[in-house]
């Protein structure tokens, strides 16, 4: 008799994407015709650039003919591939071996799956809002109680509120906990962490034995140099920190599928040694991953030669112009907003204390917007609305007129 994992029945409702897929679907079945501006999911929308392509067909010619075809490769990722990161980071004062690398086929999946290296038991604290698979993974690893509705939380979870007072990034836990995930720049709010408050986590985490599971899925996105790029910037992050990180964003790899993580070796746990979660994680992968597509690891390399990373911060900067569209025209129109100068989200408070989701309904009904309802990425984002400003020029431009446009509230 199989019994299933119970700890999946715990989760909350939907996944927040597909519902908002579903709800955008209904609008246009009872609107044939209609065109909806989409600004919900952090989806990548430009052309690879020249350099990058040019990566990716060499690979491809390659596997063509005998001699330079390649199957499985190294199992922690391609030897240069691994040896092109060290160097980026290098560049930003870095120091990170090649083989404390794990090249991986996005961040989600090893967001998700890197909790697998810790015990059942350990106390988890997630910052609120936050992307969802931090939480949801941990729910169905059986490290939460059940969901309360009412208060939008699983039982268990110590829950770092990201809010309008401490500019959407929450300081250490009071008590102690033992798991702490972080993301910088943040999704959803688009708040980057200063050195300082990452310098808090870090000494707080080698206080309490804790590890820190950073998400820097947006670090290119930080244009401000006073802003840490990594957890690895922080000065004793070796010790208690992991990173994971993504070619999506950073080079439109969202269909191509790559990114790494970071595991060092002097990383350790309360009742482990240096190496040991290194070598844990080692054994993790070449278990139960066979490594990214080596056309995808031609890329990442490509992206990561001169030519391509000028390319791939080009296509950034646009982005990181239509967030500034974004930012400007909603303002205008009477919002209150947040983020969109360091991260390519903005962050957007509903008018007349609306939740998250009548906002979104009303966006989508009066304006013919998709964004993403707050509420989605935790209580703390109850009351806010995310907006993406992954899109083309004209989409975002009309997006936003037709915000200033049709969006009626009373502006009390
Ligand atoms: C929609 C903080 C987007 N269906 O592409 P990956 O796996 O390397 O990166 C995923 C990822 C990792 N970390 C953070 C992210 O925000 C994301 C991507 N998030 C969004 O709109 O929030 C895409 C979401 C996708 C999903 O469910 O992940």
């Amino acid at each position: 008799m199989a019994i299933i994992n119970n700890n999946y029945r715990k989760l909350s409702a939907g996944y927040l994407f597909p519902e908002i897929a579903r709800r955008a679907k209904t609008y246009q079945d009872a609107h044939p015709g209609s065109m909806l501006h989409k600004l919900g999911i952090g989806n990548t929308t430009e052309p690879l650039p020249e350099s990058i392509l040019a990566g990716l067909h060499e690979k491809v010619d390659r596997l063509g003919k005998a001699d330079t075809y390649t199957g499985y490769g190294d199992e922690q990722g391609d030897t240069p591939l691994r040896e092109a990161l060290a160097a980026y980071y290098k560049d930003m004062g870095i120091d990170i071996s090649p083989d404390e690398f794990f090249v991986s086929d996005g961040a989600k999946a090893d967001a998700a799956n890197i909790q697998s290296l810790f015990d059942e038991n350990n106390v988890v604290a997630i910052q609120d809002p936050a992307y969802p698979v931090y939480v949801d993974s941990n729910v169905v690893s059986g490290r939460t109680g059940r969901f309360d509705k009412n208060q939008g939380k699983y039982g268990g979870f110590v829950y770092l509120a990201g809010t309008e007072e401490n500019g959407f990034f929450p300081t250490p836990p009071e008590g102690k906990v033992d798991l702490i995930y972080l993301c910088s720049p943040n999704n959803p709010t688009g708040a980057v962490a200063t050195h300082e408050q990452l310098q808090a986590f870090v000494d707080y985490a080698r206080n309490h034995k804790a590890v820190i599971i950073f998400d820097a899925a947006y670090a290119e996105y930080i244009s401000d140099d006073s802003l840490p790029k990594s957890i690895f910037a922080i000065p004793g992050a070796r010790e208690c920190a992991i990173e994971i990180n993504s070619f999506s964003k950073f080079a439109g790899f969202t269909g191509v599928r790559l990114g790494w993580t970071i595991v060092p070796k002097q990383l350790s746990a309360e009742d482990s040694k240096p190496g040991e979660l290194h070598a844990m994680w080692f054994r993790r992968q070449v278990t139960f991953f066979n490594g990214a597509s080596n056309i995808a690891q031609a890329g990442g390399l490509a992206v990561l030669s001169k030519q391509g990373l000028a390319q791939s911060r080009a296509i950034i900067q646009y982005y990181m112009e239509n967030a500034r569209i974004i930012r400007e025209g909603l303002q205008s129109a009477g919002l209150t907003v947040y983020g969109g100068d360091n991260a390519p989200y903005v962050w957007v408070k509903t008018p007349q204390g609306m939740n998250s989701w009548e906002f979104f309904d009303q966006l989508l009904n009066q304006c013919q917007v998709i964004v993403t309802p707050g509420s989605g990425f935790g209580s703390a984002g109850e009351h806010y609305i995310r907006v993406s400003a992954f899109g083309h020029r004209d989409n975002i431009q009309a997006a936003v007129q037709s915000i200033q446009n049709n969006l009626v509230f009373s502006k009390e």
